[in-house]
């Protein structure tokens, strides 16, 4: 922030914010050009092997940490893991609990509606890709006494996050899926996590396997998802 005047409201500092005004016309290119691009993003299920500098995690990582969040709690953590040996343990436990939900727990509707994504119980990319992020929520904190003091709004602040997290490994020119093993527990067993921390969402990230092949969807047009309401 170049420009820090400062104002104090009951006690608390608040400092002025600037942003640069677009022209109408830059507004319009830029929103539609970030659209475009965006629309490009596809979630990936095959990884080649090739690492990627843990530097670039760790930007990805500190784009999503700039989501609004409840009270500004910013209750999460990201875990993100390129050792192997916790990988192959992240990997054997999600296809324990994927065996489960494929063969017993998801209906045979949920199966049907999952069959244009070709996914199955078998979780490769849970070694092959170089980086494993793992979002954890805290649903509290704990004060130095020990005294517990929940935080606000965890699933909506992690859930942006994580949009936030999609979108910077998008612009890192890597890739990722969303995998939500169900029950997630074993994770936060496996990393060790604390007690104020539930597993919310893995991401693997890195490259795509060439060729690779991603299933032909389209997206909602404005008039399926937008409703506008302009008054006269
Ligand atoms: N959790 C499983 C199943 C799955 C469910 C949905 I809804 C998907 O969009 C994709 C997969 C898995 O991660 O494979």
């Amino acid at each position: 922030m170049t420009n820090n005047h400062t104002i104090e409201i009951e006690g608390h500092r608040h400092v002025s914010f600037h942003l640069d005004r677009l022209e109408p016309a830059e507004m319009a290119a830029k929103s539609d050009a970030f659209y475009q691009w965006l629309d490009t993003r596809r979630s990936v299920r095959e990884f080649t092997n090739e690492p990627v500098a843990k530097s670039v995690i760790e930007n990805i990582i500190k784009s999503a940490s700039t989501a609004p969040s409840g009270a500004h709690k910013q209750p999460w953590t990201f875990c993100a893991i390129s050792d192997p040996v916790l990988k192959k343990q992240i990997r054997i436990a999600a296809e324990a609990e994927e065996k489960e939900s494929y063969e017993s727990r998801m209906s045979d509707r949920w199966k049907d509606d999952l069959k244009p994504m070709a996914t199955n119980m078998y979780k490769p990319f849970l070694e092959e890709a170089p980086w494993l992020i793992i979002v954890c929520k805290r649903a509290f904190e704990l004060d130095t006494d020990g005294k517990k003091h929940n935080n606000y709004y965890v699933n909506e602040s992690v859930g942006i996050a994580c949009g936030m997290l999609i979108t910077a490994i998008h612009n890192a020119g890597l890739v990722t899926l969303t995998h939500t093993p169900s029950p997630m527990n074993f994770l936060t067993n496996i990393l060790k996590r604390p007690k104020n921390e539930r597993a919310y969402l893995l991401l693997p990230v890195g490259y795509p396997k060439q060729p690779v092949y991603v299933p032909d969807l389209d997206r909602k047009g404005l008039d399926e998802m937008a409703v506008f309401y302009e008054g006269e």
